[in-house]
């Protein structure tokens, strides 16, 4: 079978390609072990208010420098929705959601996980050094009000 001289050289750049993602994938997986959100629990969306933490949500201190923020989403708010964090702490962060996919992202961290209704969210160790406001968005389309969902981590001095 005669094979046009461009089509072959598709071919094989198509199959660098390939190679080169394959490469990237196990380098990110096997190199900085790069793996798939998982769910850090479950809970009831008619039985958020019920269950905790999301009983109680807020800022809780778990020990010296390190806290757990307890967020719940709904359209189109968080609860809570500003919380203050001495400079210096650490903060994880479980959330869920009453009602549709949400999202969590925190400008100047590594903040990043969706909010799914059902399932507990669960981001560890976000470092608040710098003293400032920072904003806290949802960043998964849920809505007319999606633009506005925020809410702001207060970090002091
Ligand atoms: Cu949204």
């Amino acid at each position: 079978m005669e094979i046009d001289r461009y089509e072959r050289w598709f071919m094989t750049a198509t199959f660098l390609m390939i190679c080169g993602a394959i490469a990237a994938l196990v380098i990110s997986v096997v190199g900085h072990q790069a793996s798939l959100a998982t769910p850090a629990g479950r809970v009831v969306p008619s039985e958020i208010d019920s269950t905790p933490p999301f009983d109680d949500p807020g800022l809780h201190q778990t020990g010296p420098g390190e806290y757990e923020l307890v967020l719940v989403a709904q359209t189109w708010s968080w609860t809570p929705n500003e919380v203050h964090v001495p400079a210096g702490s650490t903060v994880t962060i479980l959330a869920t959601s009453r009602d549709v996919i949400h999202g969590i992202r925190i400008r100047d961290t590594n903040a990043n996980v969706m909010v799914i209704p059902g399932q507990i969210s669960e981001v560890k160790d976000v470092s608040f050094d710098e003293p400032g406001t920072y904003w806290l968005f949802c960043h998964e389309y849920c809505g007319i009000g999606h633009q506005g969902m925020s809410a702001r981590i207060i970090v002091d001095e």
